[in-house]
């Protein structure tokens, strides 16, 4: 997987690039990088990136000119250019409900049958960035990811050259360069041997649950996502008692099946806290739904339309 990042901050990724998981990936050249300044594609002696909106307003607008320089500096031309291209992202064709294969970014990759190249605007007015998103666009070969600044970027540039736009959350940011590294971090960790196995793709694409696969066969943390649809379970390390608490009495028992029970009790728990939406589409045993309704849990629709077996 090649990531090329267009940005006028390139110095704002060094740090993330030199360390843990990224850095690794780099070195072991799973995973490459380039970074291009946006600046280097202008021609005046300010150097000028940005220009005031038509029609007024506040903030500045990134100028087309040096963004179309930059991505054709990448041999990546116009969508109506490329050879094969693949169906730009139509905003009606994918839904943010969370529904299978509904994942921003699924079909173009899907129907651009050959694996290649994709050109993503980050901003706060994409679809939304999910574990799925990053899956899907897995397969690339290169992916382009363009930082959005100041207000806005010009839409033109969006039109002919953007596959598709992306946000990572409902908040607004400065710019797109934390989502570019979120974006990159998250796809580099699924890359086949970053993690250091081959399992958790394995794991996430059957949905096995917690419960019936143990820590060793999987062998990476088990966040949400990767585990049913679950937020993860609490941790717990040496020493056995800090600050006048103790670790769960279970986790030292050495009963592992115990262990995956209290586990798997404490992912429910804490999504039924903090992120019950999740519940709606996470697989659950009918234990896991007695678990939840003795919570406090009321499935979507329930009574009325509580799900039934069969
Ligand atoms: Cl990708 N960009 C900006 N500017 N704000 C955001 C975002 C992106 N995602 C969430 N908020």
């Amino acid at each position: 997987m090649r990531f090329e990042i267009i940005t006028i901050f390139p110095e704002f990724f060094t740090g993330f690039f030199e360390h843990g998981v990224v850095r690794r990936a780099l070195k072991d050249g799973l995973v490459s990088v380039g970074v291009q300044d946006l600046r280097e594609f202008t021609h005046d002696r300010h150097r000028t990136v940005d220009d005031r909106p038509f029609g007024g307003g506040e903030g500045m607008v990134l100028k087309p000119e040096p963004l179309a320089e930059a991505l054709e500096s990448l041999g990546i031309a116009a969508k109506a250019e490329r050879g094969l291209s693949p169906p730009t992202l139509a905003p009606e064709k994918t839904r943010q409900d969370g529904a299978p294969h509904s994942v921003a970014g699924t079909q173009a990759v899907e129907e651009g049958a050959v694996a290649g190249t994709r050109v993503i605007l980050l901003s706060a007015q994409g679809l939304r960035f999910t574990q799925a998103t990053a899956r899907a666009l897995l397969p690339l070969e290169r992916v382009v990811l363009l930082c959005g600044r100041y207000e806005g970027v010009d839409e033109r540039i969006n039109s002919l050259y953007c596959d598709m736009e992306l946000s990572i959350g409902d908040y607004v940011l400065s710019g797109g360069e934390l989502a570019a590294a979120v974006v990159m971090d998250a796809m580099t960790r699924l890359v086949p041997g970053v993690l250091g196995n081959e399992a958790s793709s394995e794991f996430e694409s059957f949905g096995i649950t917690d419960s019936e696969i143990s820590a060793d066969e999987i062998g990476v943390p088990r966040s949400q996502h990767g585990s049913g649809g679950l937020l993860d379970y609490p941790h717990y390390t040496r020493p056995a008692e800090f600050g006048g608490l103790a670790a769960p009495e279970v986790l030292l028992s050495g009963d592992h099946q115990q262990i995956r029970r209290w586990r798997r009790e404490q992912q429910l728990r804490k999504t039924l806290e903090n992120r019950p939406d999740l519940l709606d589409r996470a697989q659950l045993s009918d234990e896991d739904r007695r678990m939840l309704v003795s919570l406090g849990w009321q499935p979507v629709g329930w009574p009325s339309r509580g799900r039934r077996q069969g």
